[in-house]
């Protein structure tokens, strides 16, 4: 398993609109399994295929937050079938927004049909922190990003800083 290079806004690959998986092979589960190692290095709770500029509608979760007791989910091809009306406030983050905050709104249960890690279809009813993060990470695979859902003055601030930062990497 390989740690991977996670991209960071502004970075137009993160917008792309990810594409369904054909079929469930090994090389699913390879990139599935560097997903997975890619995220509890960084350390994340989710992150999405195309956060390591591989657009495939694929998924990695672990709400556990328990080194010794992981709890890897795999999500290929989610949809989600239903979404409550009543919503939920949390203060979001995310590994390609790095060391920004805010709180967004969202529904707080959700039902996701996927396939799992062997290619078998599944449905999961979600809620809480469960259901933002599958919620969070199925905008990845539309390009959309927390941010989009501030005030354009705060986005265009946020991505100024990582636009700043991302620069003086390059040139130190
Ligand atoms: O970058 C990502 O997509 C991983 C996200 C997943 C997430 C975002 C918002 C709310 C829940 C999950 C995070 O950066 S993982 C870091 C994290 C860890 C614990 C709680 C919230 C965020
Ligand atoms: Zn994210």
């Amino acid at each position: 398993m390989t740690v991977k290079k996670i991209l960071t806004e502004p970075d137009p690959l993160l917008r792309q609109v990810s594409t369904p998986v054909e079929n469930v092979g090994e090389e699913e589960r390879k990139l599935m399994d560097d997903m997975l190692e890619t995220m509890y290095a960084a350390p994340g709770i989710g992150l999405a295929a195309i956060q390591i500029g591989i657009p495939k509608r694929i998924i990695v979760m672990d709400i556990s937050r328990d080194e010794n007791k992981k709890e890897p989910m795999y999500f290929i091809n989610p949809i989600i079938k239903n979404k409550n009306l009543e919503k939920n406030k949390y203060e979001e983050g995310c590994l390609s927004v790095p060391n920004q905050f805010a709180e967004i709104e969202r529904p707080n249960r959700c039902e996701v049909e996927y396939l799992d890690y062997d290619g078998k279809k599944k449905t999961l009813k979600a809620d809480g922190l469960l259901a933002t993060c599958i919620q969070h990470e199925m905008d990845h695979l539309e390009g959309i990003l927390f941010i989009d859902y501030l005030s354009k003055l705060k986005k265009s601030m946020i991505i100024k800083k990582l636009s700043k930062s991302k620069l003086s990497r390059i040139v130190v």
